[in-house]
């Protein structure tokens, strides 16, 4: 399986690991490009001191190609770019705002510049920018989301750049990665998945919780601060929709979540802690080396797509399962 995408980063396989905020870090992202995937380190709200640790770490594991994930709602965005600058780093993705000023120092440099976005207006915004890329993430995503799903979201996106389009959001499997390249993408990222990656630092406690989560598992919290962010529900985000049910300004929301992330997901309190997670949560069953996790995907996808030609082809419909 070779698409645009791996010409693009020169990565073996069209599969890209989300840049996670405390989880992308060199051990993950190192894994993931070590697996022949595209790993990410995810610069979140740390110092720039750790985002250089972290791609120094990440070069001392792996010679293949990785990226940062600059997270644009972090208050070191400028330092950050400063350090990816320096250090070398040859792709770069960001999240949770629009990169459109920051673009033509990156392509200067001549890195690659694939932002994340939720809306084709801003998709077409950042391609006169100068982006080589996109990740179009639908609301089924953990984290930081936009308001249209993969499914409605991706197509458009596809129909309105001429750059490749990566799908994000709900995508767990190789049934995803099949259909993401139905829709017209040229590959996936996923973060959830990678979240039970075994080179994962997630708190043991979390990656028990998102294997044992189910289909209804997630909610999205936050959208009257204008910035909604899936979890898995726990007593975090039922006392968040309370505060929010009884008029809470957005500065005591913000206090309040504040440290929330690294102590659900690092130090593994699961009810006082952010969860942060997608709806695909429940179709995730086993931990397993991230390299095993982008082998098995691509082979799942291959096998169904296979199917899928073998039925039109042939006129049988296939039982579900395999
Ligand atoms: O960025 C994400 N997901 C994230 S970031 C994050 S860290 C965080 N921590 C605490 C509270 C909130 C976040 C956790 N998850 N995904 C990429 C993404 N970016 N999805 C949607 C967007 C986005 C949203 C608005 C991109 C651009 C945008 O632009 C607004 C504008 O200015 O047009």
């Amino acid at each position: 399986m070779h698409t645009a995408i791996c010409d693009l980063f020169d990565i073996e396989y069209p599969v890209i690991q989300g840049g996670m905020a405390w989880l992308g870090t060199a051990e993950l992202a190192s894994a993931v490009s070590e697996g022949g995937g595209l790993g990410l380190i995810g610069a979140g709200n740390a110092p720039p001191s750790w985002v250089r640790q972290q791609i120094r770490s990440t070069r001392e594991r792996t010679t293949k190609p990785f990226g940062v994930n600059i997270m644009l709602m972090s208050p070191f965005v400028a330092e950050i770019i400063e350090v990816i600058l320096e250090e070398g780093v040859p792709i770069v993705t960001t999240g949770g705002g629009n990169p459109g000023v920051h673009i033509p120092r990156f392509k200067q440099a001549g890195l690659k510049v694939m932002p994340v976005v939720s809306s084709v207006a801003l998709a077409k915004r950042l391609e006169r920018a100068g982006s080589d890329a996109f990740v179009a993430e639908g609301m089924e995503s953990g984290g930081h989301i936009g308001e249209t799903a993969t499914m409605a979201l991706v197509p458009q996106v596809v129909d309105a750049v001429a750059v490749p389009v990566v799908a994000a959001g709900g995508i767990g499997d190789g049934r995803g990665l099949a259909a993401a390249l139905s829709l017209g993408a040229q590959g996936v990222q996923m973060g959830t998945r990678f979240v039970c990656a075994e080179e994962c630092v997630a708190h043991p406690r979390f990656k028990q919780k998102l294997l044992e989560a189910r289909d209804r598992a997630t909610v999205a919290t936050g959208y009257t601060t204008g910035h909604p962010v899936r979890c898995l529900e726990n007593r975090l985000t039922r006392q968040f929709m309370a505060m929010e049910r009884d008029g809470a300004s957005v500065a005591e929301l913000e206090g309040f979540g504040e440290g929330k992330l690294e102590l659900g997901i690092i130090e593994g309190d699961l009810e006082g802690g952010s969860l942060m997670a997608g709806q695909i949560a429940g179709l995730i069953k086993e931990i397993k080396p991230a390299a095993a996790i982008i082998r098995e995907i691509v082979a799942e996808a291959e096998w169904g797509i296979a199917k899928l030609n073998f039925f039109v082809h042939n006129h049988v419909v296939f039982e579900q399962s395999p």
